[in-house]
């Protein structure tokens, strides 16, 4: 299992393990004692034992099995706020930049060498509004930041309003699991390059915003 695994009994939800350590080791199912065979000593030459047990039943049971990915920093925000771009610069990984919202579809991961100290970032997509809900590919990426010991809260620049954005992603980070609104935040207003906020492309609107979300972008 890739490490970040939990395991649960399917029907109960109860966690059997948590496989957070590389190399970590967990019996989920005992294997059924082993059967038995006496090989005397004059058999060996023919290989056919006298005498042979059958070995026992071994536990069964259906898992849930979850992947829930382990990184030191997660960076989070509006689809578009510049993620994957953060996470290409910080590190060696190259994750789908473009200039639409969702491009990234897995959480990316990316090692940051700090004074030679590793940092794990994990690029954090799909947060929009009613994503704790399920809406987008919310409940997919939301459990991976449960794991984030700290979150790097990026917002866009280019946004009509980055604080409503702000406050959007951290209520759905609540409503998905009240422990993420302790989680430390660093929380950086991306995009300053640009002359004035707002000024972006067709799709980096409100659209994935609710209310907005049947209106169609104005062209620019
Ligand atoms: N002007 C400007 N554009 C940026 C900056 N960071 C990212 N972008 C652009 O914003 C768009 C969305 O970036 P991406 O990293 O895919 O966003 P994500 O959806 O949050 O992962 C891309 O076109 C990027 O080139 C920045 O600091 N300044
Ligand atoms: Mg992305």
């Amino acid at each position: 299992m890739p490490v970040g695994t939990v395991v649960r009994v399917a029907e109960s939800d109860t966690v059997l393990a948590d496989l957070v350590r590389a190399e970590e080791r967990a019996l989920v199912a005992r294997g059924g004692a082993a059967g038995a065979a006496t090989l005397p000593s004059r058999a060996v030459a023919t290989g056919a034992p006298r005498l042979a047990e059958n070995g026992e039943v071994g536990e069964e049971r259906w898992l849930s099995l979850e992947l829930k990915i382990v990184a030191d920093a997660g960076i989070v925000g509006v689809p578009n706020a510049g993620k994957s771009t953060l996470l290409s610069v910080i590190s060696h990984a190259r994750p789908k930049i473009a200039d639409y919202p969702f491009t990234t579809v897995v959480p990316n991961l990316g090692v940051a060498d700090v004074s030679h100290v590793q940092i794990v970032f994990a690029d954090i997509p799909g947060l929009l509004e009613g994503a704790h809900d399920g809406v987008g590919l919310g409940l997919d990426f939301l459990r991976h930041i449960e794991r984030s010991r700290v979150l790097v809260h990026l917002l866009n620049g280019a946004s009509p309003d980055p604080l409503g954005d702000y406050e959007v992603i951290n209520q759905e980070m609540t409503l998905f699991n009240p422990a993420l609104s302790e989680r430390p935040q660093l929380v950086v207003l991306n995009k300053i390059d640009l002359p004035e906020p707002g000024h972006c492309g067709l799709s980096c609107g409100r659209s994935w915003r609710r209310g907005a979300r049947n209106s169609t972008p104005s062209a620019q």
